[in-house]
């Protein structure tokens, strides 16, 4: 079943078969997706558009990874094989599909939230920006085999700082300014985002980063995390903005 690079620590056929899941949950709701935006006059597509996009890349990525793909041998510096820390002569499995697939649909996702808020352009852009840098760092330490690898971690987090500063006082401010649905779709979708985003870096410390659960575990873990992220993000933004005319967010 497996082809590609052999880790010592690696997923099980358990492992590929909830990715192959997750693959498959992206896969249906691009075609959902895809389903009401035909019933929607064509100005009225935007956010169906860019949310297929998001489950459509993610559905990619997650076969890359159920197949073993997309993933490379990381030497592990430390390993708790028992109960205690050793150093390990080992490596672990490290995918980096996960921060190609990351680094094309968290710009989309922030962008859906700041069109949603109506914030300038320059505003979109460098929160944008500062995504992608901070995916960038993620994906560089996750492939760093020393302690140095905590260091992009923290250049992330930074990052994620700014996100959550532009989205809880620059762009809330705007979308207040907007008000009715467009403000309260803001807050739902906002507060959601932010919740989840924030146990991003842990589930990266507990497995990239301090090689602490298994691989199998990481799969679950991000893969809740991206379903809620990506699905359950499509279904609160695309209800929210069920009545919304272009007009209403200043276009
Ligand atoms: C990393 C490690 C470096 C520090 C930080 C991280 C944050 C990642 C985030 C990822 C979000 C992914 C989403 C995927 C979509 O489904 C890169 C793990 C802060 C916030 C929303």
């Amino acid at each position: 079943r497996y082809v590609g690079q052999q880790a010592d620590l690696q997923i099980t056929n358990h492992g590929s078969d909830w990715y192959y899941t997750v693959c498959a949950l992206m896969g249906l709701t691009t075609l959902i997706i895809m389903g009401l935006a035909f019933r929607k006059p064509q100005t009225h597509r935007l956010f169906h558009y860019i949310t297929a996009a998001i489950t459509a890349v993610a559905c990619v990525a997650y076969f890359a990874m159920a197949s073993n793909l997309g993933q490379l041998p990381i030497l592990v510096e430390w390993a708790r094989p028992g109960s205690r820390w050793v150093r390990a002569a080992g490596t672990r499995e490290v995918f980096y599909a996960r921060y190609i697939d990351w680094a094309i649909t968290t710009p989309l996702l922030l962008l859906e939230l700041l069109l949603t808020a109506g914030v300038p352009t320059p505003t979109i852009l460098v929160t944008l920006l500062a995504d992608v840098f901070m995916i960038v760092c993620g994906l560089i330490g996750a492939l760093t085999q020393t302690r140095y690898k905590w260091g992009f971690w923290t250049f992330g987090m930074a990052a994620l700082f700014f996100i959550a500063y532009e989205l809880l006082f620059d762009a809330r401010r705007h979308a207040n300014v907007l008000g009715g649905d467009p403000k309260k779709t803001f807050w739902t979708c906002g507060v959601w985002l932010l919740l989840l985003w924030f146990l991003y870096p842990i589930a990266w410390g507990l497995s990239e980063g301090g090689n602490v659960i298994h691989p199998d575990s990481e799969a679950i873990f991000y893969g809740i995390l991206d379903v809620l992220s990506k699905i359950g993000f499509a279904g609160l933004l695309l209800w929210g903005h069920r009545k919304t005319s272009p007009r209403a967010l200043g276009r």
